[in-house]
């Protein structure tokens, strides 16, 4: 069965549409709150699109400190710097728990600035593998990405829906599922749209 045909069957009007990644891994892609986003009962970890600071910001990084609470930024505070005020280089990303949040824990990343990154693909990939590989050393079993970089930091959807996509497909996962929450109807579709299209054998 293509993928296409997988999303028709697996979308049961909740917009919720699974795909299979593997024999025992799924991508479930769903428009959302990702600071309402767990599994239940699982070690679980939302994805906080954030800046190299990491002490909070606007768009989902602000909305996700002010669900997880206080702790959340006091937790973020002693991750070291690497260099004056970086406490994550673009690319790169760091756990913390999730505090108030329903996720057990956030992995804080950050995404290139498109119009001002040299290779904003190799950036945005890096963000994407070095989350999942966080991730798989804390054994995280269900994970929960927003769309890194399409907010403040203006990366065209189509591209990074691309990137997303085949950056999840190509890392050895032994994930039991990894989401997509996504916020925005436009970025919903465009992100279906390339599944179909990427995940198809
Ligand atoms: N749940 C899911 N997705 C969300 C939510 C939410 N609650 N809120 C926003 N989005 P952005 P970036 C979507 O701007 O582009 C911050 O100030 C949003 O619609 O949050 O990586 C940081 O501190 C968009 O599709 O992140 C950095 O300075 C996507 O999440 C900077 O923004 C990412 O948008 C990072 O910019």
């Amino acid at each position: 069965m293509d993928a296409a045909a997988v999303a028709r069957v697996s979308n049961g009007g909740g917009g919720v549409v699974r795909f299979p990644l593997s024999a025992s891994s799924a991508l479930v892609i769903q428009k959302g709150d990702i600071t309402k986003w767990s599994i239940d009962g699982s070690t679980d970890a939302i994805v906080n699109p954030a800046n190299e600071r990491m002490l909070g910001g606007g768009g989902a990084d602000g909305a996700i400190h002010r669900a997880a609470g206080p702790q959340l930024v006091e937790a973020c505070r002693t991750v070291p710097e690497v260099r004056p005020g970086v406490r994550c280089p673009t690319g790169e990303a760091r756990i913390t728990l999730g505090f108030m949040l329903p996720a057990s824990h956030v992995i804080h990343t950050v995404g290139p600035i498109y119009s001002s990154d040299s290779n904003p693909s190799a950036s945005l990939a890096s963000a994407y593998r070095n989350t999942l590989r966080v991730a798989k050393e804390n054994n995280i079993q269900y994970i929960a990405f927003p769309a890194i970089s399409c907010g403040v930091y203006g990366y065209p959807f189509d591209e990074a829906a691309t990137v997303a996509i085949s950056t999840i497909k190509e890392f050895p996962n032994d994930f039991k599922e990894v989401h997509f929450v996504l916020f925005s109807p436009d970025i919903y579709d465009i992100w279906l749209n390339k599944v179909d299209e990427l995940l198809k054998d």
